[in-house]
């Protein structure tokens, strides 16, 4: 690594605020990689076993709060906000009242972040290294375990919400988080102070109950784990309360006050594909194998696969209302190839008293 002269380090960190901007990204901050608070509650969170299948997460444990043995040398984070709310989608407090349409997580309507955030953050670091000379860096948007809302907040970008999301005082919570690991020793920014004050909105407003308790989730309870994370058969008690969320859920972000601030996205990549903002389940049901892959190509949701999709929305079926369109469609995938969609669609028949 180039020696860095003091000016030159805040001309970097001037040079990446604005080249984050030019990006796409609405913030950028940085701090430092030591996080002790958040590593306690992190081992917490692992030993009460809140990350339910999360293997991934319990495998990497304290790992995601040091950087420096991820990357080493590293000795500052750099964290970037991205910001998603589709603001020409279909209205999503109306689209969770109708129960024929299937409810798609905002930030899952369009094309996947990982690749747009990923793919800006390595353009950012390369011209940032070609005007200031080589340094070493690692990017991450959930590619790696890093404890991301933790250092976003240290960073500045916002404080962890009651409900566990990072929040911003300008833009709301309806963002996406990413990562510079670096060895450059920036000049670090002023954590953010936190602004839920007396508010506990987002608590009673989960349909499962999964915030146990201001910033603890019990992800098992979580329908946005449920519909995406959770690989086996979805608890039959908690299927009711998912209703027409058939992947990832917003309920906890729609209550808080915080998001009248909300920005819409800049990035055309997130705009709605596929009219996935309102359409309805027993259209989405019927869809084949191959037309799932070819329509969610390049979307989050085609990391679920079929068969979690398809198991979804024969849960959301079994929550709508009784009419021979639903009946129809799922009797039509009664005899389906895999046996967890089949056990999804006879407790859907069976809400219906339909299983004969
Ligand atoms: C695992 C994971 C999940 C899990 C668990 C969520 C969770 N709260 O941890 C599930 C599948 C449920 C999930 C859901 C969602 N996720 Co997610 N998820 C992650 C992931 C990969 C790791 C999060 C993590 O480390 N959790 C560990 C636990 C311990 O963290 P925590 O609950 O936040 O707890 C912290 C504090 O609350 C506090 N704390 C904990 N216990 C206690 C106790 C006390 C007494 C106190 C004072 C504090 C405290 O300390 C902890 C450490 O900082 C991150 C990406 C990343 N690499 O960080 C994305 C990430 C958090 N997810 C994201 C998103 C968008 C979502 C959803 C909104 C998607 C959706 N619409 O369906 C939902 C939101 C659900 C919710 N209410 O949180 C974004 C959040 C962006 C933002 N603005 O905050 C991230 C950052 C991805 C990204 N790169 O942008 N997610
Ligand atoms: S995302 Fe939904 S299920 Fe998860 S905590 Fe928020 S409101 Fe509850
Ligand atoms: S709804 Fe209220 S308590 Fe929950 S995160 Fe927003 S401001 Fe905080």
């Amino acid at each position: 690594m180039k020696e860095f002269e003091i000016l030159d380090l805040y001309a970097a960190k001037q040079s990446l605020i604005d080249g984050a901007r030019a990006l796409g990204f609405s913030k950028l901050g940085v701090t430092h990689v030591e996080i002790d608070a958040d590593a306690r509650h992190l081992l917490r969170w692992l030993d009460a076993g809140y990350h339910g299948e999360m293997d991934y997460m319990q495998k990497h444990g304290s790992l995601r709060t040091r950087p420096q043995e991820l990357a080493p040398g590293t000795v500052r984070v750099l964290s970037v906000r991205m910001d998603y709310w589709p603001g020409d989608s279909a209205d999503a407090e109306s689209v969770l009242a109708d129960s024929t349409l299937g409810y798609v997580s905002r930030y899952a309507l369009g094309r996947d972040y990982h690749k747009i955030m990923r793919r800006s953050l390595v353009r950012l670091a390369e011209s940032t290294a070609r005007r200031f000379g080589p340094f070493g860096y690692r990017v991450c948007v959930d590619s790696a375990p890093v404890l991301e809302k933790a250092y976003a907040r240290n960073a500045g970008l916002g404080w962890i919400g009651k409900h566990t999301n990072l929040i911003a005082r300008d833009a709301g919570s309806w963002f996406f988080i990413g990562e510079i690991l670096t060895d450059l020793p920036l000049p670090v920014d002023e954590p953010a102070t936190a602004h839920c004050g007396t508010c506990t909105a987002c608590i009673p407003a989960c349909p499962t109950a999964a915030i146990i308790a201001p910033q603890q989730l019990d992800a098992r309870r979580c329908i946005s784990y449920l519909t995406i994370e959770h690989k086996s058969a979805i608890p039959v008690a908690l299927r009711p309360a998912l209703g027409n969320r058939i992947y990832g859920c917003d309920d906890c972000q729609l209550v808080c006050p915080w998001n009248k601030f909300a920005q819409a996205a800049a990035h055309p990549d997130f705009k709605v594909r596929n009219r996935l903002d309102a359409t309805q389940l027993t259209q989405l049901f019927a869809w084949t194998r191959a037309e799932f892959d070819e329509r969610m190509r390049g979307s989050a949701i085609y990391r679920i696969g079929y068969e979690r999709w398809s198991r979804n929305i024969a849960v959301a079926l079994g929550n709508a209302p009784t009419s021979e369109d639903v009946l129809a469609a799922l009797r039509a995938r009664r005899a389906d190839p895999s046996e967890l969609v089949r056990e999804h669609v006879e407790w859907a028949l069976s809400r219906h008293g339909a299983i004969a």
